[in-house]
């Protein structure tokens, strides 16, 4: 959703009575506070009760499918409205029986116009209290945890200022981010190449929005980095202003969460590590390397690369393991811990 078009987004939410789930990629998650707004549905809709009790007659969809596999599968079968600017029919799930090919702005102030219907007030309340009680979940479960993702990713949204912008690599960044970034209190522009998921040019998506007078902190893996090495050269052409994060947990760790892990040949046919030092890399490139490998060294990296603005490498040194039995936790407490 466009900024232009989010205030009308709200307008309907707010005189319906209706939640909505801020997709990281929505353009609704950061900003000004609001009532309707849920961010944790990823966690929060795994509690059996939740998902039951608050589950709707209808959905309005705005724009692509959410990265959330949880709430798509809570979703699907679920009549829903798309509502899509685009040509594309995007909607995985076969769930529309409806696609208006319109503006968000267009489609939500008609309705907030025409829609007579409000919704029982006591629904938006029960979404408001398992989203604030799941953030309570998931900031003391970071608390407590050993050095992970979750926390890497609120350091960087705690260091950007408002109105940045964040590009978000496929494969775990955007569910990451998607799962643990919360709400944040100021805008945030977030960027993707989500297309069909792929990896292949992150470093040159990044470079791209620079160029394009859009100076954004990039997020992405090892592997994105690695496959798109080309896209550097770029960086350093174009004297990217923000540094480029990358977190070096040891190959495509998403397949951690495939039933084939652990089978022989995982490592070498999934996970796939390449063994090369980012540091080194960034050398041809005249790229600053930094790394951290816990949460007080990413403190002190972050304020150095920041305040200077001089673009580079940020390396971060994630144990895979230990950060995937974290997102676990959050997992396990969201479904079965009392959130409504
Ligand atoms: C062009 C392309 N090739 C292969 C894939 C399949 N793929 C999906 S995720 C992934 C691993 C990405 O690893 P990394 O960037 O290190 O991120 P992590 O899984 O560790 O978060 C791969 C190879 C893809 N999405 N796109």
């Amino acid at each position: 959703v466009r900024t232009a078009d989010a205030g009308q987004v709200w307008r309907l939410a707010e005189r319906l009575g209706l939640p909505v789930l801020t997709d990281a990629l929505s353009g609704l998650r950061f900003g000004a506070a609001r009532p309707e707004r849920v961010t944790h549905y990823d966690s929060l809709l795994r509690n059996p009760d939740v998902a039951r009790r608050l589950r709707p007659d209808w959905v309005l969809r705005l724009g692509a499918a959410p990265v959330s596999k949880t709430l798509g599968n809570w979703v699907a079968g679920i009549p829903s409205i798309l509502v899509d600017p685009s040509s594309q029919w995007r909607d995985p799930g076969h769930d529309a029986c409806l696609r208006l090919e319109a503006s968000p702005l267009s489609a939500c102030a008609w309705l907030a116009e025409h829609a007579d219907r409000t919704q029982d007030p006591e629904w938006i309340g029960l979404w408001h209290r398992a989203d604030s009680r799941t953030e309570a979940l998931a900031t003391n479960l970071l608390q407590r945890a050993p050095w992970c993702e979750g926390q890497a990713i609120r350091a960087l949204l705690g260091h950007l200022p408002s109105d940045a912008a964040l590009f978000c690599g496929n494969s775990q960044p955007i569910r990451q981010l998607d799962t643990w970034s919360g709400y944040l209190g100021r805008s945030l522009r977030v960027f993707c190449n989500r297309g069909a998921s792929g990896i292949d040019g992150n470093v040159s998506t990044l470079a791209g929005l620079a160029a394009a007078g859009i100076p954004a902190l990039g997020l992405i893996g090892d592997l994105t980095l690695f496959h798109d090495l080309g896209g550097l050269l770029l960086t350093r052409e174009l004297e990217l202003a923000l540094p480029l994060v990358v977190v070096n947990n040891g190959g495509g760790r998403i397949f951690d969460g495939l039933p084939q892990c652990g089978l022989p040949g995982f490592e070498t046919l999934w996970r796939t590590p390449v063994d090369l030092d980012i540091g080194a890399l960034a050398t041809p490139f005249d790229l600053p390397h930094r790394w951290a490998s816990n949460a007080s060294e990413l403190a002190n990296v972050l304020d150095t690369a920041l305040s200077g603005a001089t673009g580079g490498i940020i390396e971060l040194r994630i144990d895979a393991r230990r950060s995937m039995e974290t997102h676990q936790e959050l997992h396990r407490l969201a479904a079965s811990e009392r959130l409504i």
